[in-house]
């Protein structure tokens, strides 16, 4: 397909947009937004919504570029907690196979691989409760060695503790990514194996070591707009906004218990992106899992509404993803640039 590419169209500079919000201290960036006011941006007119969303997000970025994260598993299922909506839990019988940790080199291999395709940050997501000391040795040396090759790193381990989080970071670790997942009322209805606060409190040991926050939830484990309310007011409310915002769309897996939840409107989830960018305009909203359940369309207007990151390549962790082709083609045909090329 031709590529629409208008190379004088937006700011063209994703490094200076990235610069830019950064050090944003601009007056949209609030941490006391009250549930009446965030339900409010929910009931307005949906050309409304998209028409404030894609305003903010041009006072703070780019609109034409996007940040492209490459995930891998680095230890596949049998996990111990019993989250309803995942592959990997030992709770849910989907067919995912335990696979041990990596070995370091393999690591290094796929982050060498995730850059030449064309991702910037490299995630690595494990199926834990949380490190165990064994474990997390081998977890540091792949943080140091894919930082050391000069991408940034994420890691997606599950519940720290203080200690291991400046471990992390002193290891050159870049983002930490723990979801909220949805709102504080709705958490035990969907995981029971530890709380909402528990999360929060290692929300906490990440911020205090330094660490760039990546933390967001799921559309579509059969909440209301007053969870999905709740959830994005639990993040913009946090002393400061986590950095990076995934929104994923449930991927229905057979076996989970959320395997028969029912069907988002695509105008809702696009809802929930515009409210996420409205409220956090200088963050990068990744249009996370459930890609490939969306239509072109769909994703075309994720991204006017705000959406700036993406998760690029054909596996998640154990779920699919639109193939690198399909994604090429669609960043061609909406003039979209990955940020860092
Ligand atoms: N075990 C760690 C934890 O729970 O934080 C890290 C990996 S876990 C798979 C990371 C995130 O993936 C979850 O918090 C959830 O938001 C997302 N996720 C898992 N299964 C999903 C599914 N079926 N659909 C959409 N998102 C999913
Ligand atoms: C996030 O919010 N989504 C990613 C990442 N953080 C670790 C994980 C999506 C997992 C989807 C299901 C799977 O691939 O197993
Ligand atoms: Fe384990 Fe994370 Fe899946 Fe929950 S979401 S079952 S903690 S891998």
């Amino acid at each position: 397909m031709e590529s629409r590419v208008n190379p004088i169209a937006g700011t063209g500079d994703g490094a200076v947009a990235g610069a830019r919000s950064a050090i944003d201290n601009s007056p949209e960036i609030r941490h006391d937004w009250s549930l009446e006011e965030i339900q409010a941006l929910f009931d307005l007119p949906f050309n409304d919504l998209l028409f404030r969303a894609a305003s903010v997000h041009r006072r703070h970025f780019d609109p034409n570029r996007i940040q492209i994260s490459r995930l891998l598993s680095i230890k596949t299922g049998k996990c111990p907690e019993d989250c309803k909506y995942c592959p990997q839990s030992a709770h849910n019988d989907t067919g995912v196979e335990r696979e041990d940790l990596l070995p370091v080199e393999a690591v290094l291999e796929a982050a060498r691989a995730a850059r030449e395709s064309g991702a910037t940050r490299f995630c690595m997501g494990a199926a834990w409760r949380g490190p165990a000391d064994k474990d997390f040795d081998q977890g540091l040396r792949m943080v140091e060695g894919v930082k050391a090759r000069g991408r940034e790193t994420c890691a997606s381990l599950g519940l720290l503790d203080g200690d291991q989080a400046h471990k992390l970071k002193d290891a050159g670790l870049d983002y930490y990514n723990h979801n909220i997942d949805t709102s504080p009322e709705k958490y035990g209805d969907i995981i029971s194996t530890r709380t909402f606060d528990d999360r929060i409190e290692t929300l906490g040991h990440v911020r205090d070591a330094g660490l760039k926050v990546c933390c967001g939830g799921i559309v579509g484990m059969g909440e209301g707009t007053v969870d999905r309310v709740r959830m994005l007011q639990t993040l913009v409310n946090m002393p400061r906004h986590p950095e990076s915002v995934p929104v994923n769309l449930l991927i229905k897996v057979p076996g989970a218990p959320l395997e028969e939840a029912s069907e988002v409107d695509p105008f809702d989830f696009v809802r929930v992106i515009a409210v996420a960018r409205i409220l956090m305009p200088a963050s990068h909203v990744r249009l996370s899992a459930g890609r490939q359940s969306m239509s072109d369309e769909m994703q075309a207007l994720c991204m006017f509404a705000g959406a700036n990151s993406m998760f690029c390549g054909e596996r998640l962790l154990t779920a699919g993803n639109p193939s690198p082709d399909s994604d090429r083609s669609l960043f061609g045909r909406l003039g979209l640039r990955p940020e860092g090329m």
